[in-house]
């Protein structure tokens, strides 16, 4: 017997309601990224960031809506901005740093219910890591690749944004206070839920690109 007729039978009110797993649903999301992010659902695109990742000071909320069937998966991809594989920014001014990045969502179901927000349940893997030692940042002459200045990135992996990928040796996303991650520009123009988390790699400075994902079950 299946839930809707089960449902039915049990005389809910939700009869001409069709199975969400036979039908697709439109949900609302909603992002922050410091500074860049792209967002796939089951392996096809579904919003990029309107600020390209080459502009350097890059802070904006974005919304938007996509068709899916659960369970479905979520796949992230944010960056924080950065000159060079050194993974600084303002390199040979004053205000030469690391940067940091911060990443936070939310997604809606038609009906305005939250289906899924970034937390430390999602599956996160760095692929760009820079650099590797922050005593980089106060090189007068940083040179990627170099010293402290030496990089680490990977190539994401084969299907990642497909729900059937496995990713149980993926890290859990870390959680990041508001106060760590100083979200700006377009941050406040969302009415974030309580539950919805700044995520990002361990390391707020030196994660420069992380690949998250989640499945959610709808
Ligand atoms: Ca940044
Ligand atoms: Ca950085």
């Amino acid at each position: 017997m299946t839930l809707a007729l089960a449902l039915t039978l049990a005389g809910c009110t939700t009869s001409t309601e069709q199975s969400p797993s036979t039908s697709s649903q439109t949900y609302t999301a909603e992002v922050w990224a410091d500074n860049w992010f792209s967002m796939s659902v089951n392996g096809e695109q579904v919003a990029e960031d309107s600020v390209p990742i080459t502009t350097e000071r890059s802070f904006n909320a974005e919304t938007f809506t996509f068709q899916a069937q659960g369970p479905f998966v979520l796949a992230l991809t944010a960056m924080d901005f950065k000159e060079n594989d050194s993974g600084l920014e303002y390199i040979g001014t004053d205000r030469q740093q690391m940067g940091d990045g911060g990443v936070i969502l939310q997604v809606r179901d038609a009906n305005g219910a939250l289906v899924a927000v970034s937390d430390g349940g999602w599956k996160c893997l760095v692929t760009h890591h820079a650099p590797v030692d922050k005593s980089c940042e106060s090189e007068s002459d940083p040179v990627a690749g170099e010293g402290a200045c030496a990089f680490e990135t990977y190539d994401a992996p084969e299907g990642w944004e497909t729900l059937d990928y496995d990713d149980s040796t993926w890290s859990a996303a870390s959680e990041h206070s508001e106060a760590a991650v100083s979200p700006k520009d377009g941050y406040d123009e969302i009415n974030w839920d309580a539950s919805a988390a700044l995520i990002w790699g361990p390391d707020l400075e030196t994660d420069n690109t992380i690949l998250c994902r989640i499945v959610v079950q709808q």
